[in-house]
């Protein structure tokens, strides 16, 4: 209660240029506002001071360090320096953490990818790898939740063909959700993937596999909508979306949110990017069941658009230099109009 007040109080008198959108988060009804970040980027002491600023940033997803290379990079050999230096950081400043991830088609070990298992094997390494990588964090770290699957479909709806699908069809969702719920039964189980940001296929697609997994009993919690994002193409059925997935009683969170520009910046695309964080964080607050947001990485220095989308880049809602954009108060502006 008495937390509440002060929470309150710090809100009525936080002009809108210093807000915090942990703070407007929590005061529009969520559980966190958070940012990826990654290990290199823990040697830039200007960095590491706005990455530890609880006011903004209230969780954190380590954006490689815990994915299948960095923490099973030989079979059976489990190496968690990475992730574990990003929990400690979480650690040091009272951040939640959401694990990020069991089983993706990406950044995989070649002993996993070119392995030529069975389904039998294959089964047990995907058990093994995510009851030992979700029981390491138990408890070390507070935990909101674990991305167990990630990007299982192509933008069509149709599964994505990965070493996992083809040698176990899509029984290899089950088995890494159902060891992720052994492993640590007080974490919440989500399915990740983008480009569901809107209706259309491939959210329709999200939907079914959601329900046919509660209709078999298998353990899913939630629904991570990643949000990599276009200025000036936000979906117009996002909140819409969001919806649907909450009519089906799982919780869903906004979690690697980033609009890309062609660049070079202008003042009339910085002002449309404002306007698109403000539409995303918008559709999350009206969404009960979106608990929280997560943009993937809080600056244009480390954002991955960049090295990925040639000639794209200022994604994030701080610039290069870690000076705050006009789309950080799209931020401020979902969550309190
Ligand atoms: O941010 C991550 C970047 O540093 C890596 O090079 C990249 C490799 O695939 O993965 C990035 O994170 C991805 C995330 O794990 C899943 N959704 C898409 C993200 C951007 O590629």
């Amino acid at each position: 209660m008495v937390n509440f007040l002060f929470l309150a109080l710090f809100i009525a008198i936080t002009p809108l240029a210093n807000a915090q959108l942990h703070f407007l988060a929590v005061a529009a009804g969520k559980e966190y506002f958070g940012t990826a970040t990654d290990n290199p980027e823990l040697s830039d002491s200007a960095y590491v001071t706005q990455l530890s600023n609880t006011t903004d940033f209230n969780q954190i997803t380590p954006g490689n360090s815990m994915k299948w290379d960095a923490t099973e990079p030989s079979r059976g050999i489990f190496t968690f320096s990475g992730g574990d230096a990003i929990a400690a950081q979480a650690t040091k400043n009272g951040q939640l953490v959401r694990g990020h991830n069991c089983v993706w088609h990406n950044q995989l070990p070649a002993w996993v990818t070119n392995g030529n298992f069975d389904n039998a094997t294959l089964t047990s390494i995907v058990q093994n790898h995510c009851s030992t990588l979700v029981a390491h964090y138990k408890g070390k770290i507070a935990l909101v939740s674990w991305d167990v699957i990630n990007e299982p479909f192509n933008d069509d709806g149709t599964f994505r063909t990965s070493v996992f699908f083809n040698t176990m069809g899509t029984s290899y969702i089950q088995v890494a959700l159902n060891a992720a719920r052994a492993a640590d039964p007080g974490a919440k189980l989500y399915i990740n993937d983008f480009n569901i940001e809107g209706t259309g296929a491939k959210s329709t697609a999200m939907l079914n596999l959601v329900k046919s997994l509660k209709s078999s009993g298998v353990p899913i919690d939630g629904v991570g909508i990643q949000a990599h994002l276009i200025v000036g193409q936000v979906p117009s059925t996002i909140q819409a979306n969001l919806a649907q997935f909450a009519t089906l009683g799982i919780e869903v969170a906004i979690t690697e949110l980033d609009i890309r520009m062609t660049l070079p910046s202008t003042a009339a695309l910085l002002a449309q990017q404002r306007k698109d964080y403000q539409t995303v964080i918008a559709a999350c607050k009206a969404t009960k069941a979106c608990v929280g947001v997560t943009v993937w990485d809080w600056t244009d220095k480390y954002s991955w658009i960049p090295g990925t989308f040639s000639g794209q880049g200022a994604a994030c809602p701080w610039d290069e230099n870690l000076v705050k954009k006009p789309a950080y108060d799209g931020i401020v502006a979902g969550f309190t109009t």
